[in-house]
């Protein structure tokens, strides 16, 4: 271990421990602009420069280990005027936007300024002439705000393995944008907004649409509707002081009632039908060669993009199911609409959800427009989601709970858990294990595929048989699981897996990139535990006991994997 002093406290450390760390483990907060707790520090910024007592050195406390010996200070008035001057640099050639900027009250560079009392600078306010880049529809890109950090790239090539954004030019004109750049919707960029979800200021943002969703909702024609996803009831809460993780359902449904929404759905609903048809397609592939194998899921758009974008090769393994959200839509301009007498046309779906992605999904209007009309029609964050909560005066704390409207909004605790990493394949075994064996698990807790493992595997026997399977999250960790699949099938042996979960997140749905900002792994843990919880506490656990679900196929859908699922549940993919 490594003994050292911190402003005069003792600490003990392993070593390679950064003097960052290090000075938290005494509570000492050193602060930082360009280091972010998911990723490797790069010391782009210099703000959280300290002093060595001993040898009278300055250095960066993100990427500096600390040593035996070592007597470190980290508040002097040399350090405060050092920090002073690299925020006065930033600053200087920062726009003064912040009262119109999506990040004001929550963006690390307003709350550093406020910190530091920096109320004026002698430099001149030189802010460089870039347009913004809207071409996503997902994600907004502000060179302008941008200040550097690197985190966004840091993401999108390390964790991602995306590669979409990178530095452009050098030193005062250097700035963020597309590799090569191009507009980023012509990039390799995915729209999983991981970017902006570890953006420190407001330079990488969500597309806002929610002047869109208030002009319908004042609408006289249109009949508005809305689902929430399974990760957006455990993370909204954070914008309103509640504790990470607190499940606020009933506080949301209410919420969409107050303003103006004639029906409230939920997508854990359709996360319940997309098992129901998930399950029935693997259960096929698996005892009838029906498809290939390992089938792999589908829901997530961020992965559907990269997978067409860069391995084409796996199209055939890719489920046809629609995302929940997708069959939520379709649904509510057909069996809804036509149980309520509504016409599809003035049927307007609203989705709120993790994702950035979502809402580059729901264009795709080939493939998502089963119902004769786009399925969704906006798709906001739970940030955008918070922001309308605000802005509409709901006192959200003190507002009672309220039930959803049942028909396409009743779920069960395998619906919950697909918001968590490992969650999809756990309700998915809960159901295909019945599909086999024609009676539930005695235990339907698969709990090998939870957690935030990049890569998780697993096997069970059902029936006499092996199935194996693997969970992925965050796109870089899908490469080593579909190289295994690919060495497989060229050595001609037995597949690895006959089932693969792949969420382009860091944690799954919970951590994605249009949530609530500070994603670390406690956090995303303690959203996912918010889901566990309710999946434990339901009534019902497996999606095929869902009752509404039943009522669905006998008014409407007929068969399960049939023609009229088919035609509005299932999907295609374009490479
Ligand atoms: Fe997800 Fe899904 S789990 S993709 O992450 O399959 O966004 O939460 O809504 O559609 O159900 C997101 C979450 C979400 C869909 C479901
Ligand atoms: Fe969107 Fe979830 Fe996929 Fe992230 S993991 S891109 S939030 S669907």
């Amino acid at each position: 271990m490594i003994n050292a002093t911190i402003n005069g406290v003792p600490v003990e450390v392993a070593p390679g421990t950064t003097i960052l760390d290090a000075a938290r483990k005494v509570h000492v907060k050193i602060p930082t602009l360009c280091k972010h707790p998911d990723l490797e520090a790069t010391g782009a910024c210099g703000i959280c420069i300290v002093k060595v007592k001993n040898t009278g050195k300055m250095l960066r406390s993100c990427c500096t280990p600390i040593d035996e010996g070592m007597d470190i200070l980290t508040e002097t008035p040399e350090i405060v005027e050092v920090r002073r001057g690299v925020l006065e640099l930033t600053l200087s050639r920062h726009p003064n936007e912040c009262l119109t900027c999506l990040r004001n009250q929550n963006c690390e560079l307003q709350a550093l300024a406020a910190d530091f009392g920096m109320t004026g600078s002698d430099l001149p306010n030189v802010v460089p002439d870039l347009p913004l880049d809207t071409s996503t529809r997902s994600i907004v890109l502000d060179p302008r705000k941008c200040v550097l950090c690197g985190r966004c790239i840091t993401v999108c090539q390390q964790h991602q393995n995306v590669w979409a954004l990178s530095f452009l030019n050098r030193g005062f004109k250097t700035r963020i944008a597309a590799a090569g750049d191009i507009p980023l919707a012509d990039s390799p960029c995915v729209r999983c907004g991981q970017c902006s979800a570890h953006c420190p200021t407001g330079a990488i943002v969500e597309y806002d649409e929610t002047v869109d969703v208030w002009n319908k909702l004042q609408d006289p024609d249109a009949y508005c509707v809305v689902q929430i996803a399974p990760a957006v009831r455990v993370a909204v809460g954070e914008a309103f002081g509640f504790p990470i993780g607190a499940n606020l359902t009933g506080k949301i449904y209410a919420s969409l009632r107050r303003m103006g929404f004639k029906a409230v759905f939920d997508t854990n609903f359709g996360a319940d039908l997309t098992i129901i048809e998930e399950a029935s397609e693997f259960k096929s592939r698996l005892l009838d060669g029906t498809g290939a194998l390992p089938l792999i899921t589908s829901c997530c758009p961020g992965w559907v993009d990269f997978m067409e974008k860069f391995h084409g090769d796996m199209i055939d393994h890719f489920s046809s199911c629609k995302s929940p959200h997708e069959m939520v839509g379709a649904l509510s301009k057909t069996y809804y609409a036509h149980k309520m007498g509504i016409d599809p046309a003035k049927v307007f779906v609203v989705s709120v959800m993790p994702c950035t992605a979502k809402k580059s999904e729901i264009i795709r209007s080939k493939e998502m427009s089963s119902s004769g009309y786009q399925d969704v029609d906006v798709s906001l964050t739970t940030r955008e989601f918070a922001r309308m909560i605000k802005q509409s005066g709901i006192d959200f704390v003190s507002i009672p709970e309220e039930q959803p409207d049942h028909m396409l909004g009743a779920y069960t605790g395998a619906g919950t858990i697909f918001g968590a990493t490992g969650g999809v394949m756990e309700a998915a075994l809960r159901t295909a294990h019945y599909y086999v064996t024609g009676h539930d698990a005695p235990r339907v807790d698969f709990e090998m595929t939870r957690g935030l493992e990049g890569v998780k595997e697993g096997r069970l026997t059902v029936a006499g048989k092996e199935i194996r399977v693997a969970v992925a999250h965050g796109l870089a960790n899908v490469e080593e699981v579909l190289e295994k699949v690919r060495a497989a099938r060229e050595a001609g042996e037995e597949v690895p897996y006959h089932f693969i979960e792949v969420m382009a997140c860091a944690g799954g749905c919970v951590g994605g990139g249009g949530q609530p900002y500070g994603a670390t792994n406690e956090l995303r843990s303690k959203r996912a535990a918010g889901l566990y919880q309710e999946d434990q506490a339901g009534l019902w656990r497996c999606s095929h006991h869902n009752p509404y679900i039943k009522q669905l196929y006998a008014d409407f859908l007929g068969e399960i994997g049939g023609h009229e699922a088919h035609e509005l549940l299932h999907t295609s993919y374009q490479v």
